[in-house]
Protein backbone atom coordinates (compact mmCIF):
# COMPACT_ATOMS: atom_id res chain seq x y z
CA UNK A 1 0.00 0.00 0.00
CA UNK A 2 1.33 3.41 -1.16
CA UNK A 3 1.79 5.79 1.78
CA UNK A 4 0.64 9.60 1.17
CA UNK A 5 3.73 11.53 2.97
CA UNK A 6 1.93 14.86 1.58
CA UNK A 7 0.16 17.54 4.38
CA UNK A 8 -2.42 19.07 3.68
CA UNK A 9 -2.07 21.35 0.42
CA UNK A 10 -2.27 24.83 2.08
CA UNK A 11 -0.04 27.85 2.10
CA UNK A 12 -0.93 29.51 5.69
CA UNK A 13 0.65 33.29 5.20
CA UNK A 14 2.08 35.39 8.52
CA UNK A 15 1.68 38.89 7.20
CA UNK A 16 3.49 38.86 10.42
CA UNK A 17 6.93 38.25 8.91
CA UNK A 18 9.81 40.55 8.62
CA UNK A 19 9.36 41.19 4.94
CA UNK A 20 5.97 41.90 5.03
CA UNK A 21 6.53 44.54 7.67
CA UNK A 22 9.27 45.55 5.38
CA UNK A 23 6.62 45.84 2.44
CA UNK A 24 4.56 48.22 4.42
CA UNK A 25 6.94 50.30 5.27
CA UNK A 26 6.86 49.49 8.70
CA UNK A 27 10.86 48.60 8.30
CA UNK A 28 13.23 50.26 6.72
CA UNK A 29 15.09 48.78 4.09
CA UNK A 30 18.02 49.60 1.61
CA UNK A 31 16.18 49.13 -1.67
CA UNK A 32 18.09 47.87 -5.11
CA UNK A 33 14.84 48.49 -7.22
CA UNK A 34 11.41 48.12 -6.82
CA UNK A 35 8.82 47.21 -9.60
CA UNK A 36 5.09 46.78 -9.63
CA UNK A 37 5.12 43.27 -8.25
CA UNK A 38 8.29 42.95 -6.67
CA UNK A 39 10.79 44.53 -4.42
CA UNK A 40 14.84 44.13 -4.61
CA UNK A 41 16.86 45.20 -1.46
CA UNK A 42 19.88 44.34 0.26
CA UNK A 43 20.15 41.58 2.76
CA UNK A 44 20.65 43.17 6.68
CA UNK A 45 23.93 40.19 6.94
CA UNK A 46 25.77 40.39 3.96
CA UNK A 47 27.28 36.70 2.84
CA UNK A 48 28.99 37.95 -0.06
CA UNK A 49 29.91 41.62 -1.56
CA UNK A 50 26.45 41.52 -3.02
CA UNK A 51 23.84 40.32 -1.57
CA UNK A 52 20.27 41.38 -2.73
CA UNK A 53 16.89 39.71 -1.78
CA UNK A 54 14.53 39.76 -4.91
CA UNK A 55 10.66 39.38 -3.18
CA UNK A 56 7.19 39.46 -4.62
CA UNK A 57 5.08 42.14 -2.85
CA UNK A 58 2.50 39.00 -3.08
CA UNK A 59 2.03 36.87 0.01
CA UNK A 60 3.46 34.08 -0.91
CA UNK A 61 5.35 31.53 1.52
CA UNK A 62 7.58 29.92 -0.80
CA UNK A 63 8.75 29.01 -4.30
CA UNK A 64 6.28 26.63 -4.51
CA UNK A 65 3.32 28.86 -3.43
CA UNK A 66 4.29 31.31 -5.23
CA UNK A 67 4.94 28.93 -8.41
CA UNK A 68 1.26 27.13 -7.65
CA UNK A 69 -0.66 30.47 -7.11
CA UNK A 70 1.20 34.08 -8.49
CA UNK A 71 0.15 35.57 -11.93
CA UNK A 72 1.53 35.25 -15.20
CA UNK A 73 2.06 38.83 -14.43
CA UNK A 74 3.72 38.20 -10.97
CA UNK A 75 5.74 35.49 -12.55
CA UNK A 76 7.41 37.10 -15.54
CA UNK A 77 7.48 40.31 -13.23
CA UNK A 78 10.01 38.28 -10.35
CA UNK A 79 12.14 36.78 -13.02
CA UNK A 80 12.70 40.07 -15.06
CA UNK A 81 13.65 41.80 -11.93
CA UNK A 82 16.34 39.26 -10.97
CA UNK A 83 17.53 39.63 -14.40
CA UNK A 84 17.76 43.57 -13.56
CA UNK A 85 19.25 43.40 -10.23
CA UNK A 86 22.15 41.26 -11.69
CA UNK A 87 22.49 43.85 -14.06
CA UNK A 88 22.22 46.75 -11.72
CA UNK A 89 24.32 45.42 -8.87
CA UNK A 90 27.52 44.35 -11.86
CA UNK A 91 27.39 40.80 -11.17
CA UNK A 92 25.92 39.86 -14.34
CA UNK A 93 28.48 38.68 -17.10
CA UNK A 94 25.96 40.74 -19.44
CA UNK A 95 27.17 43.48 -17.88
CA UNK A 96 30.94 42.95 -17.01
CA UNK A 97 30.48 40.89 -13.66
CA UNK A 98 31.69 37.99 -13.11
CA UNK A 99 28.38 35.85 -12.15
CA UNK A 100 26.72 35.17 -8.89
CA UNK A 101 24.26 32.62 -7.48
CA UNK A 102 20.32 32.50 -6.58
CA UNK A 103 19.00 30.45 -3.56
CA UNK A 104 15.85 29.97 -2.26
CA UNK A 105 15.88 27.87 0.91
CA UNK A 106 12.06 26.38 1.45
CA UNK A 107 10.74 25.24 4.56
CA UNK A 108 12.26 23.11 7.37
CA UNK A 109 15.04 21.57 5.60
CA UNK A 110 15.79 24.43 3.32
CA UNK A 111 16.18 25.94 6.53
CA UNK A 112 14.09 29.58 5.67
CA UNK A 113 13.93 32.20 8.56
CA UNK A 114 11.53 34.21 6.91
CA UNK A 115 8.07 32.71 5.50
CA UNK A 116 7.56 35.06 2.75
CA UNK A 117 9.34 33.76 -0.68
CA UNK A 118 12.59 35.20 -1.78
CA UNK A 119 15.33 34.87 -3.63
CA UNK A 120 19.31 35.71 -2.47
CA UNK A 121 21.69 36.76 -5.22
CA UNK A 122 25.01 36.02 -4.15
CA UNK A 123 27.97 37.66 -5.75
CA UNK A 124 31.37 39.85 -5.72
CA UNK A 125 33.33 36.78 -4.88
CA UNK A 126 34.26 33.26 -6.11
CA UNK A 127 31.37 31.60 -4.24
CA UNK A 128 32.96 27.74 -4.48
CA UNK A 129 31.11 24.72 -5.67
CA UNK A 130 28.12 24.63 -3.73
CA UNK A 131 24.38 22.47 -4.24
CA UNK A 132 23.78 21.75 -0.43
P1 LIG B 1 16.32 32.68 4.77
O1 LIG B 1 17.08 31.77 5.70
O2 LIG B 1 16.48 32.25 3.33
O3 LIG B 1 14.87 32.84 5.18
O4 LIG B 1 17.05 34.08 4.86
C1 LIG B 1 16.48 35.23 5.38
C2 LIG B 1 17.43 36.38 5.12
O5 LIG B 1 16.78 37.59 5.47
C3 LIG B 1 18.74 36.34 5.89
O6 LIG B 1 19.83 36.28 4.96
C4 LIG B 1 18.80 37.66 6.65
C5 LIG B 1 17.74 38.48 5.98
N1 LIG B 1 17.03 39.39 6.88
C6 LIG B 1 16.42 39.06 8.04
N2 LIG B 1 15.84 40.14 8.59
C7 LIG B 1 16.09 41.18 7.74
C8 LIG B 1 15.75 42.57 7.78
O7 LIG B 1 15.10 43.07 8.68
N3 LIG B 1 16.19 43.32 6.73
C9 LIG B 1 16.92 42.78 5.70
N4 LIG B 1 17.30 43.62 4.74
N5 LIG B 1 17.24 41.49 5.65
C10 LIG B 1 16.84 40.70 6.66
Amino acid sequence: QATDRRGPMSYAYDDQNIFAKILRGEIPNRTVLETEHCLAFHDIAPQAPVHVLVIPKGPYVNADHFGAEASAGELADFQRTIARVAAETGVAESAGGEGYRLIANSGVNGVQEVPHYHVHMLGGRGLGRMLA
